[in-house]
């Protein structure tokens, strides 16, 4: 049967049901009424972003009822709730996978139908809640997904930025970063709840005064007090009523504030400045990604989201009636990097300052909460805040950290007597800095990686001392996307295939089940239809390039896509200089049989990142020269695709035949777009890095993925030994030197920056040292590409073995290795 057929089948099944009917009733109904309600005006005067809000309104009628009962549940039975603390939620648009989570979106599509609306053009109109800089951020965003999938009582904890990750312009081949007013229409899914403020304080004095007793008491004076006010954003579970809580804090002026009295003009003017600060903690998402950005402002964000947090969880805590003392059973705070590691020494002060618990009791229960996640081995993205600038502004906490430290460090001299090298690398204050990571650890009980191998170099390199100390707390948690937003919602051709190929729809509750697909792998007439999707998501990227680049590429060219923010380790510049070579064999080298390949980018560099910077002005050099070579004859196109973010990788990840995973060994904790991509049926061809080492593991070996280069040892001995030269390599591999001076000679323009970087500065990612092995993969690849069957078999046994890699497996395993909490069903 034909995968078309099959869609209209299921869909005609449906119609048949009377329930649906009903539902169909129902929400026509609501939906006519909400818009009248919402406008005073008829639908048929409503604009299709009026049309898109009514939606958005109807279906969370179909949220809160659920809402309501899912927090009543979890008060009623004083179920362990985690609270995922992260600077970052990456969510993209919520429609599409609200009405797929609460299993209503074919009603809906065919209620709008009959007013002649199209469903799949109102979820153009939501801005992406773009709240996040990439992996770290979208992580957290599946993660709650997943939660709620699995009837988990699991929180998000964040900050509501006004302007999220700048929007991406290309103009002359250059970034341009335009501010992204996401809210400008307001956001449909929030719930503003000022009764549930906060006071977070700032600045002051702090100071322990003798009492007249002898005793000590703490004294903190002057503190600036900044209003917390959590907007609330409902997440809705796959099918099962329990709908999460998303928390988003707002900063906002102290609640007396509107007070001016009798005001000298100097307060007037103090009012103003206190005014202007507050108004600017929650403005702009800092736009690095794994680098280290030190500004005050950021960390007066991480401290400001942490405090509201966690004190809205004791106070929430306590209002249920539960005792402080077993806070620990029923209360899992984790920490997404060390962003929030600040969480530390606040549940300290909340339980030794204001619920006067002794200072080992409040220790206690503060590590048997607190779990951390670390993201990177990368020394530039790990936080360390000097004490000069920490200890102003955060006085009480400070005192705090000094302390926990000061036990910390007792502890490890006993063990380790006459050894200060280990008291230094292991002391969270030092040289005049705070260590977060350290933080982290210490006042935790579980430190995890985001896939074996960078668990692994985290035990043995950056937290080896860590390590040696508390063997027991380091785990391994690979990470894992959501395979509804990310098959189900981005290629619902592949998901009716799966489903009618396997004759059930089980996978989608669990994941795992895709497994069954590894029966079909061989199957003729289904990799027909498998190459048929394939071609049809093609062809939907290839219209959305049409109407962005305004230009053409051809879906029958093999699609070979690199999408992620541009940094120097993952190497997207290694990428575009492999272009540059296979250019240049064409116009050398006639016998050169050139397999037509349309080569994709999409990816955000960070604002000051220089050679992030001049590589994306390189790609877009190389595509002009390229695509406008008629030599060429159409067999390379080279497409940069602006502003990537979520909606567009929902377009760009099922229409790739294969996904380029080629950070430098040991640099890529994890990756998450490589899943995405495998999921929809790409061929990976990636170093042994992250978790493409996993991927590889489960295709069951190189029939199905490309591997190539240096491994992590490898590069980790070069690191230790300083014994790379990249000037060596340059000067005696001709394919290299031959394609490293275009940068300069006038044929793609001047990139002397990036020829410099590459050559006199050592090339810190091996991009010359992995160069040929590199242009062997493509080879490879283009060897594969040209035996069909042999290619979509690799695709289904890709998309068969992508299971392990959905969230909700990831979810499940800290739910019960690290977080110790039961589903809690919501009847
Ligand atoms: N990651 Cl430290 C980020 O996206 N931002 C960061 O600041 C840091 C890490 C990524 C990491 O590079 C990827 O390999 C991971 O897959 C991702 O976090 C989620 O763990």
């Amino acid at each position: 049967k034909g995968v078309f057929f099959l869609a209209k089948e299921k869909k005609e099944k449906k119609q048949r049901s009377r329930e649906f009917e009903q539902l169909k009733e129902g929400l026509k109904l609501r939906f006519v009424n909400t818009a009248h309600i919402m406008w005073g005006r008829e639908l048929n005067e409503l604009t299709m972003n009026e049309i898109y809000q009514t939606v958005a309104a109807t279906a969370k009628q179909y949220i809160s009822d659920n809402w309501i009962k899912t927090n009543k549940t979890y008060a009623e039975r004083q179920e362990k709730q985690i609270y995922y603390f992260s600077i970052e939620f990456l969510m993209g648009r919520l429609l599409k996978s609200n009405l797929i989570n609460l299993g209503i979106e074919e009603a809906v599509r065919e209620v709008l139908d009959d007013f002649h609306l199209e469903l799949s053009r109102t979820y153009e109109e939501e801005p992406d809640a773009g709240l996040g800089n990439g992996g770290l951020g979208r992580l957290a965003a599946c993660f709650i997904d997943s939660m709620a999938a699995h009837r988990l009582p699991g929180h998000g904890c964040s900050i509501r930025y006004q302007y999220g990750l700048f929007e991406q312009k290309i103009i002359n081949g250059n970034q341009v970063e335009i501010p992204d007013n996401w809210l400008k229409d307001g956001f449909a899914w929030e719930y503003r709840k000022p009764d549930k403020a906060i006071d977070v304080k700032f600045n002051g004095n702090a100071y322990m005064k003798k009492m007249d007793d002898g005793s000590l008491k703490l004294v903190y004076e002057n503190p600036m007090i900044v209003m917390a006010v959590p907007y609330d954003v409902p997440i809705v579970g796959y099918h099962n009523n329990t709908v999460n809580t998303l928390r988003l804090w707002n900063a906002e002026v102290n609640r007396d504030f509107s007070d001016y009295g009798m005001l000298t003009q100097e307060q007037m003017r103090q009012k103003q400045d206190y005014r202007t600060f507050v108004e600017s903690i929650t403005r702009y998402l800092y736009p690095d990604d794994s680098t280290y950005d030190g500004r005050r402002m950021r960390l007066i964000q991480e401290y400001f989201m942490t405090s509201a947090g966690v004190q809205s969880i004791v106070r929430h805590y306590k209002k249920s009636g539960m005792d402080i003392h077993a806070f620990a059973q029923k209360v899992a705070i984790h920490i997404n990097d060390t962003h929030p590691a600040v969480a530390v020494a606040e549940l300290m002060r909340i339980l030794v300052d204001e619920e006067n618990l002794g200072w080992e009791e409040a220790w206690n229960i503060t590590r048997n909460t607190i779990a951390y996640t670390n993201h990177t081995i990368m020394p530039e993205a790990l936080e360390k805040w000097p004490v000069d600038m920490f200890r102003p502004l955060l006085p009480r906490i400070y005192m705090i950290i000094d302390e926990i430290n000061r036990r910390h460090l007792e502890e490890v001299r006993a063990r380790y007597p006459h050894h200060e090298e280990k008291v230094h690398a292991l002391s969270i204050i030092q040289d005049g800095m705070v260590h977060m990571a350290r933080l982290a650890i210490v006042g935790g009980h579980s430190v995890n990686g985001v896939a074996a191998i960078h668990t692994e170099i985290l035990k043995t390199t950056t937290l080896h001392d860590f390590y040696e100390y508390n063997p027991k707390m380091f785990n391994n948690k690979t990470n894992g996307i959501t395979h509804r937003r990310w098959l189900m919602g981005a290629n619902p051709e592949l998901d009716v295939l799966i489903t009618s190929t396997i004759g059930s729809r089980r996978w989608h509750r669990h994941p795992e089940q895709l497994d069954l697909l590894n029966d079909y792998v061989e199957d003729k007439p289904f990799l027909a239809e498998l190459g048929k999707i394939k071609h049809l998501r093609k062809e939907a990227l290839a219209a959305y390039i049409r109407e962005h680049n305004h230009m053409e590429v051809d879906p029958d060219s093999l699609f070979d896509i690199q999408v992620k923010r541009i940094h120097s380790y993952k190497r997207q510049l290694m990428n575009v200089l492999h272009i540059m070579y296979q250019y240049h064999r064409i116009r050398t080298d006639r016998s050169f049989d050139m397999l037509p390949t349309t080569y994709i980018f999409g990816g955000k560099a960070a604002p000051g990142y220089y050679i992030a910077k001049e590589t994306i002005r390189l790609i877009n050099a190389v595509a002009d020269r390229i695509n406008n070579d008629p030599l060429v004859k159409g067999r390379i196109k080279v497409v940069f695709i602006e502003n990537f973010g979520v909606s567009i990788g929902e377009i760009v990840y099922p229409a790739a035949d294969v996904s380029e995973q080629i950070s430098t060994a040991s640099k890529e904790a994890s990756g998450t777009g490589n899943m995405k991509f495998m999921m929809n049926g790409a061929i990976t061809l990636g170093t042994l890095d992250g978790a493409n080492v996993e991927i590889r593991d489960a295709v069951g070996g190189d029939e199905h993925c490309v591997i190539f280069g240096l491994k992590a040892e490898e590069v980790l001995n070069y690191y230790a030994t300083g014994t790379y030269s990249a000037w060596a390599e340059y000067n005696t591999n001709e394919r290299v030197r031959t394609v490293v001076n275009q940068l300069t000679d006038g044929t793609f323009g001047n990139f002397q920056s990036l020829f410099d970087y590459l050559v006199h500065a050592n090339d810190e990612f091996f991009i010359l040292k992995d160069f040929d092995a590199y242009a062997a993969a493509h080879e490879e690849i283009m060897r594969r590409y040209r035996d069909r069957y042999h290619w979509l078999k690799s695709s289904a046994v890709n998309i068969a073995n992508s299971g392990r890699f959905s969230s909700d497996r990831t979810i499940d395993e800290y739910a019960s290795e690290i977080w110790q909490v039961k589903p809690v069903v919501i009847s």
